[in-house]
């Protein structure tokens, strides 16, 4: 059975490639999925794609990755700044967890620099458009070599 990856996606990220498309570029999260789909099956890896408005769901998804996934990627968006329940729940995932910004955070408001995601991610990726995930899954692969 191939390793299942989950990227999680949080609020807004519905909007992706439909509104501000200067800071977040034209492509839709569906279109994400369906690159990071292909780009995990080739790695031998399966991907599973999820979006958010709500912190709760977002929750239970990465609690429910622990019966079924080797790894999580998630872009946590607003959240990021906020949510130190999402932390939570992402320390008790044991598998590599990596973190996504379709902007470069470091450049924008201040608020935008902290990320409590941070604290449990194995690596973050920002500022790469929505190349970041591509970025990720094949990150994920080489961190999930052997296991
Ligand atoms: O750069 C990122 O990926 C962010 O996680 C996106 C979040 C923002 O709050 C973070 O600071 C950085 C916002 C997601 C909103 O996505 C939209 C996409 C298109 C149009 C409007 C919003």
């Amino acid at each position: 059975m191939s390793k299942l990856v989950t990227v999680i996606n949080g609020p807004n990220l519905n909007l992706l490639g439909l509104r501000e498309p200067e800071i977040y570029g034209h492509d839709t999260l569906a279109d994400v999925e369906e690159e990071c789909s292909k780009l995990a099956q080739a790695l031998g890896m399966s991907c599973r794609f999820q979006q958010s408005n709500h912190e709760g769901q977002i929750i239970d998804w990465i609690q429910a990755a622990r019966d079924d996934a080797v790894g999580i990627v998630i872009n946590p968006a607003a959240f990021s700044h906020t949510s130190i329940g999402i932390l939570d729940a992402l320390h008790t995932f044991e598998g590599p967890v990596l973190e996504v910004h379709v902007s470069n955070i470091h450049k924008r408001e201040s608020f935008r620099h902290h990320s409590y995601v941070s604290h449990r991610a194995e690596g973050v990726i920002a500022g790469f458009g929505v190349q970041g995930y591509s970025m990720a899954i094949q990150r994920m692969a080489t961190l999930l070599q052997g296991s």
